[in-house]
């Protein structure tokens, strides 16, 4: 199991998407992310082992090697794609498969940003615990937020964020949709993101993870 994960980890680390993918050429013809996942699910290994042990260090890697320049931009984009396709494999099991919803849940990335890993996993996890998702995806202005809200009236709202020069779109974002909404909950999270700033901006809540994003719902939901 143990030796599993680890080849998925490494897979995404340096973004192996499944056999057919080219790239890394040193890794042609073997096995992807997509297949490494797809074994471990029917080896019975839990989705979170897969989440925690493999994919998640896998990208904490990456952004250490980013960080060190050891690698750019193409190589970060191509774990992303890795790390995408395990987490199809995953989204099944988050999800509840109950019909009456808890509630409307409205998530985004804010402007500028084009992270996306993250917040789909905070959606997902998010659906799987029986609310509606609207996802309106990558770099979010407030004005589309504040169409969303129109639609779906009585929605939670979430940022997500994970450049520090984004952080200041998330401040605005909450700054416009307060004033306009100012009985609507809005939460925030992203690897820059803290509690601190969450008070600063003044959002309602910040998870660290999706995990306790869920938990917060369960105190909004009736
Ligand atoms: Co970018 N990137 N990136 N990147 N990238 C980071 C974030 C960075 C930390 C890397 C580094 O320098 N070490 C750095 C930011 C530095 C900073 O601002 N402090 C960085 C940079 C600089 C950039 C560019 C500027 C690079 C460039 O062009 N020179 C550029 C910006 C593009 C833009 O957005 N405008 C850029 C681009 C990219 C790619 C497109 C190549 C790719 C993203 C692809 C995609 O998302 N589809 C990418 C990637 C992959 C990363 C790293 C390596 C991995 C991010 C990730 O997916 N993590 C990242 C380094 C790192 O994080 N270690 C890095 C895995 C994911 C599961 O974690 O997103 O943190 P995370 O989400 C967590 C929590 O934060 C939380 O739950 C999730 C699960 O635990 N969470 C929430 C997230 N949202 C939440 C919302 C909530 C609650 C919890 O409530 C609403």
């Amino acid at each position: 199991m143990k030796e599993l994960l680890e080849k998925l980890s490494v897979c995404v680390e340096y973004g192996k998407i499944d056999i057919k993918s080219p790239y890394p050429p040193n890794m042609k013809d073997q096995m992807g992310a997509h297949e490494l996942t797809r074994d471990a699910l029917e080896d019975g290994i839990s989705p979170s082992e897969i989440l925690e042990e493999a994919l998640i260090p896998a990208m904490s890697r990456v952004g250490q090697k980013f960080s060190r320049n050891e690698i750019f931009v193409p190589q970060m984009l191509m774990a992303a794609r890795a790390m995408s396709s395990s987490m199809v494999h995953l989204k099944p099991y988050y999800l509840s498969g109950q019909t009456k919803r808890k509630g409307s849940f409205i998530i985004g990335t804010v402007t500028g940003d084009l992270h996306d890993i993250g917040k789909n996993l905070v959606a997902m996890m998010i659906e799987g615990s029986g609310w509606e998702i609207i996802d309106l995806g990558v770099d979010v202005s407030a004005d589309k937020f504040i169409k969303a809200v129109e639609i779906h009236p009585g929605a939670v709202v979430g940022l997500s964020a994970l450049l520090t020069t984004t952080m200041e779109h998330m401040r605005k974002t909450v700054e416009v949709l307060k004033e306009k909404y100012p009985a609507l909950k809005i939460f925030v999270g992203g690897a820059p993101v803290t509690a601190e700033f969450c008070t600063k901006i003044g959002a309602d809540f910040y998870a660290p993870d999706p995990q306790g994003a869920v938990e917060y719902l369960k105190t909004l939901a009736q």
